[in-house]
């Protein structure tokens, strides 16, 4: 089949690549020239782990190659963004609305097509009515979410189940067929609206769990005790399974999803908004624990460890370190990032700084010769924000989220 992935992001080129092993002929359409053409040499445009040698190889073997003009084809992928729109919790379709345009020009009767975004629930069914008044064409559609961890998606890519709801019955009954050829979890099929309702809530079960987990660490905090050693020792119930509270949520899913699966309800004070809400403060709790120690930042240097919004991965997106930063900074203090994955300043991070934060779970930042660097600071107080540390490291006070212990035996 002649295949079309819009858009080669996180999520459109590891498709495009397992679409071309599968043995389709695969063409990648992006707007950016810098991915078109990195893709065409082979080389990845996104920080993936293991994404580089297959997509050598689907482009050294002819199967997959990408270009600014969006070709016909038989099928069309499209994998574009959907974040919020500029201070506000409303999703901005922009980008989706603005493949149907080219896909009008090339779309027939038999095509198909398939919307990986994630969207708000009827979004599927807009984008349809929208393409048949643009093209006069009735062609196949369906959604069918990408549901893989960034990190870890080219393995998830092919190992994790699916589902696909299309616009009718044969559009999902065809759209399935394209992804059961190379996944080995099963493939759930639904109408669209029900795919893009589980997406959304898979999101926001992850984001509310944080959320409690997050609340639950300030009331360890007044109560003077480890909310990590809590959680552990509670989810050792074979019904309970929190997860773990931290200095807030990013990436480009769990801080806008759960916003776009309420969009358009009109019960307002949902738990889930109150979840997002409670994330969205984390980052601040940081400030406020910092403060017990220094009331005035203006003549502060803080390192920041980490600047991605998760460990082990350089996406920056939404991250709560660089948010950590900017209040920092908005608020007199002088702030540098110490990042394994992004940029390696840890000498002069540490350098003359009154505290250091861990802003991000890089599991490198557990072999940080503490005992040295805290020689070139000015005060040794380090803010564990993800929970990395069980015990202060050697000549350092500590304070972290959820430790209310660390807090208390300092005072
Ligand atoms: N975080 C915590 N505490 C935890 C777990 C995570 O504070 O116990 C924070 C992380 O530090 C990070 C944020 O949450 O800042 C999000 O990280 P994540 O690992 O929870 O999720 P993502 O955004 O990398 O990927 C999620 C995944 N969704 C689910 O697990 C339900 C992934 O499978 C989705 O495909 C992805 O969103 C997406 O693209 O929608």
């Amino acid at each position: 089949m002649e295949i079309r992935v819009i858009g080669l992001g996180y999520i459109g080129l590891p498709t495009a690549i397992m679409l071309s092993k599968t043995g389709h002929n695969v063409v990648g359409y992006d707007i950016d020239k810098n991915k078109v053409n990195k893709v065409n040499s082979g080389i990845s445009p996104v920080e993936e782990p293991e994404i580089e040698e297959p997509l050598r190889e689907e482009v050294e073997d002819g199967g997959l190659r990408a270009s600014n003009n969006l070709e016909k084809g038989d099928a069309y992928f499209i994998s574009v963004q959907t974040p919020l729109k500029d201070n506000s919790d409303e999703a901005d379709l922009s980008y989706l609305k603005s493949a149907i345009d080219p896909l009008s020009e090339v779309v027939e009767d038999d095509s198909i097509i398939v919307i990986e975004s994630t969207v708000p629930p009827g979004t599927t069914e807009d984008l349809y009515k929208l393409l048949k008044e643009k093209s006069n064409k009735s062609p196949y559609m369906a959604h069918c979410p990408e549901r893989v961890m960034p990190g870890k998606i080219m393995k998830e890519i092919v190992e994790n189940p699916r589902v696909v709801g299309g616009v009718d019955p044969e559009s999902t009954e065809l759209v399935s067929g394209l992804f059961r050829d190379f996944v080995e979890g099963d493939v759930y099929e639904t109408d669209s609206r029900t795919s893009e309702v589980v997406k959304l809530i898979e999101n926001t079960f992850r984001d509310v769990n944080i959320a409690i987990a997050n609340e639950i660490s300030l009331i360890c905090e007044e109560l003077g005790i480890n909310a990590y050693e809590a959680i552990e020792i509670a989810n050792s119930h074979p019904r309970v399974n929190y997860l773990y509270p931290g200095a807030g949520v990013g990436g480009h899913c769990l801080p806008k999803d759960p916003y776009l699966l309420i969009q358009n309800i009109e019960k307002n004070d949902t738990i889930i908004r109150k979840s997002r809400k409670r994330n969205e403060e984390m980052p601040k709790t940081i400030i406020k624990t910092l403060k017990r120690t220094f009331n005035n930042l203006k003549t502060k240097k803080i390192g920041i460890l980490g600047k991605a919004y998760k460990g082990g991965t350089d996406d920056t997106r939404n991250s709560p370190s660089i948010k950590i930063g900017n209040e920092l900074e908005k608020q007199g203090a002088k702030v540098e990032y110490h990042d394994p994955y992004i940029d390696s300043n840890i000498e002069s991070t540490f350098k003359n700084s009154s505290c250091v934060i861990i802003g991000t779970d890089h599991p490198e930042f557990l072999d940080l010769d503490f005992n040295e660097l805290g020689k070139l600071m000015e005060n040794r107080l380090l803010i564990d924000g993800r929970g990395m540390f069980s015990e202060p490291p050697e000549g350092f006070k500590m304070f972290g989220v959820g430790r209310g212990d660390l807090f208390d035996s300092d005072k």
